[in-house]
Parts: structure tokens; sequence; C-alpha cells
């Protein structure tokens, strides 16, 4: 096939919607009511644009899970663009996130939460139960351990010591798991998982990506525990995958560094170019709604789409819908000759949970890449490492 669907057949394969509002969990919502008036709204939560910043990650899922209604205010990070004047007026520093409850700006996600259990009640055993509080100390602990892992240039001898030293810290958590009946940090579902959550589901990735580690592969109860998660709507409407966190972290930390490990390539290729279907970053069965989903925020956003890619658009509108007429069909699409940099520019910038859930980025990618392999293999432009540019969100409407 060499013609493909035009924009308005494509648009008539999919009837996917989402009530941002009511409906389940997802990075597109300004407003979150859960069936409530909004009238009832106390709380602004404001957050990074692309749901990128882990401690953002830790407040949205505490709101969704207790089902509190508030506003959704999004800001840029210094990665990717420049800090909005009206939020450093509201945060001077411009740190993220940020909540306002009932007129009160409050700062540091710890004392966030700490102020919401005190307006909402706490989620399960709260911030400072004591229950609660070996584990938010765990889990620095891990962070710590972690970060002294990925961040830091390291020759293969130090390297193999910063792994035993974060796999003796993954041990200590592997042991609290054990002690409760359940999958969770305690006997049930609340603040302590919360607060894994954000840096786990990114070790997972980073480390997959970066050191041929498989956090989730390797540990019996971080298995179980991250299934048990993604039994949750509310944590897979936050959840990304490996690619976007792979390439989100490094600016954000200050650089991620690879180690010698044989794995490590493997994984990296697995992670970039696919087959993204195996990876261990998601195990819940594939929704029956993945592609049209897909195919839904891409004919919304096409003309930003179009506009920011760095084929030209007469050969990049073509190209695209070849790939979204596989998606949709099943048939081969020839795209216009030298369109395969424009389709992997795309396939590397599908942001997870920001632009659709993790399997409609995965077909979305599988179609893209196959689209682009049929006309050549060269790679899009590599993306940046120190900062996120690419991504300024100015270059887009809002969702
Ligand atoms: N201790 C703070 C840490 C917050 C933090 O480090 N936020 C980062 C994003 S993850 C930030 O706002 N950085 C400024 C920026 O990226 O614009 C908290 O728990 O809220």
């Amino acid at each position: 096939m060499s013609t493909p669907l035009s924009w308005t057949e494509l648009a008539a394969r999919t009837d996917f919607h989402l009530d941002p509002v009511n409906g389940p969990t997802n990075a597109q919502a300004g407003l979150r009511l859960f069936g409530q008036s909004e009238a009832d709204v106390r709380v602004t939560l404001y957050r990074d644009n692309h749901a990128w910043c882990p401690y953002c990650q830790k407040v949205w899922l505490w709101l969704e899970e207790k089902q509190i209604p508030y506003r959704i205010e999004k800001v840029t990070m210094f990665c990717y663009g420049e800090k909005e004047r009206w939020y450093k007026r509201i945060v001077p520093s411009g740190m993220l996130p940020a909540l306002e409850l009932d007129g009160r700006v409050i700062t540091e996600s710890d004392d966030i939460l700490i102020a919401l259990e005190q307006a909402f009640g706490p989620l399960g055993l709260g911030m400072k139960d004591p229950a609660v509080m070996p584990l938010r100390q765990l889990e620095r602990l891990l962070f710590r351990a972690w970060c002294t892992w990925l961040c830091y240039p390291s020759r293969p001898r130090q390297d193999q010591r910063n792994r035993a030293q974060f796999v003796s810290v993954v041990e200590k958590v592997e042991a609290a798991l054990n002690r409760t009946p359940g999958p969770y940090f305690l006997e049930e579902f609340g603040t302590a998982d919360v607060i894994f959550t954000p840096y786990v589901e990114r070790m997972n990735a980073s480390l997959y990506y970066y050191k041929g580690y498989s956090l989730r592969e390797e540990n019996p109860h971080f298995s179980d525990w991250f299934d048990a998660m993604e039994s949750r709507p509310t944590y897979r409407g936050t959840q990304s995958d490996f690619h976007t966190h792979a390439h989100d972290l490094p600016p954000q930390m200050g650089g991620c560094y690879k180690n010698e490990d044989p794995q490590t390539p493997i994984n990296r290729n697995r992670v970039d170019n696919g087959p993204w279907e195996e990876l261990p970053d998601v195990t819940y069965p594939e929704p029956e709604t993945s592609r049209t989903e897909a195919l839904h925020r891409v004919v919304k956003h096409h003309e930003n789409i179009i506009k920011v890619n760095p084929t030209q658009d007469d050969l990049f509108d073509p190209a695209l819908r070849c790939a979204l007429t596989h998606l949709m069909t099943g048939e081969v699409c020839t795209p216009p000759p030298g369109s395969d940099i424009g389709l992997r520019y795309l396939r590397d910038r599908i942001s997870v949970p920001r632009d659709m859930s993790i399997y409609a980025a995965k077909r979305l990618k599988e179609s893209l890449e196959l689209t682009a392999a049929l006309v050549g293999n060269r790679q899009g432009t590599p993306i940046p490492v120190r900062h996120r540019r690419d991504q300024d969100p100015a270059n887009f409407a809002k969702t």
C-alpha cells in the first residue's frame, strides 16, 4: 500500500474518549472532580507540564487515591524551558511541586502530604506513623544508593562496588516487603507505597538502561509490588515507560552514566529501538483501546507534531499518516523517501504518560519504526542529555 489514509479517514477510526475531569487518572486533566462539584475544590496542585517530576507524582498519586477534588496548574521545569513568571511570584525558587490548600501555599512534597493528611485524613497509615517512618527512611537510603551508582562516571571495579551497595539496600527493601502478607509495604496499601513509587519506577527504568540491571525482574517482592501497583487505575494513569525515564532523567539528575556490563548495550538498544513489547516496564494486560488512544492523541495534535518535526512538513505529513495507517489497519504503507529521520524523531519523543498511556505509546512506536525502516535506517536528531529544550511545551497547544 502506498496511499496513506487521510486525516479525516484516520479521525473516523478512533472513538477513544476519556473524561479528564471525572474519568480515570490521566496526565491531561486541568481539573479533577471525582463526581463532586467545582465548589468542593480546596486544592491546587502545581506540577510540571510533562509529568516527569517524581515529587509531583507522589502528591498526584496521593490525591488520586484519596479522590480529593483538585485543580492542576502546569509549570515548566528548568531543563526544558523557561519558568513561568506567575509561578515564581507564588514560589520564588521555582521548585515543584507546590500545593495551594484553602489559599495557603505549601512546598516540599513531604510537607504537602502532611498538610493534606491534616485536612483530609491519611491514606492508610500516615506520614508520621511509627510503621511508616522507617519505610520513609529506607526509601531515602535506596535513593542515595541509586544516585551513587547512576549519576557518577566510574570504572568497572567502582561500578561493581556501587552495584553491590545498591543491591544490599534492595535486599533490605525486599525484606520489608516480605514482612507483610500482601504485596504492599504494609498490610494495606497506603502512604508508604506512594512514597516509594516515583523513584522505584525511575530506578527500574534507569538501571535497566544504563546498568544492565533489571530491578523488577531480579527481585521477586519488588516484582509483586509493581504488579500490585499496576492493578490500581490511579498508578496506571501516572505510570511512565522506560524510554521516557531513560531520557528525562539525565538533565534532572545532572547526568546518568552507562557501565560496561555486557547486558547494558542490549537493554539500551531494546529501549531505544524496540521491540518495546518485551520490556519489563509494564505487565498488566494491554487494553483494547491502546491503538485508538494513540491515534486519538496524534490526530488531536497532528498540526503541532508536524510543525516541530525536523523533516519538511509536506514530507512528514504523509509519512506520519503512513505510520498511523499501519497502526490501525496493520497494512504496511511506504512513506516518502527521506522521511525516516522525521519518523524516528517522533518515535523518540513520545512521552508517557504526558502524551498517552504506556501501551498506546508502545503501539505507536512500533508503527513509526516499522514505517521508518521501509525507507532508511537513519536515526533522528539525538536526544540532548544536558537539557530537554526539544520538549519545550511552548511549541504545543494546551491539551
Ligand atoms: N525536596 C523537594 C524536592 C523537589 C524537587 O527537587 N523538585 C525538582 C523537580 S523533581 C524541581 O522543581 N526542580 C526545578 C525544575 O526542574 O524546574 C520535594 O520533596 O518537594
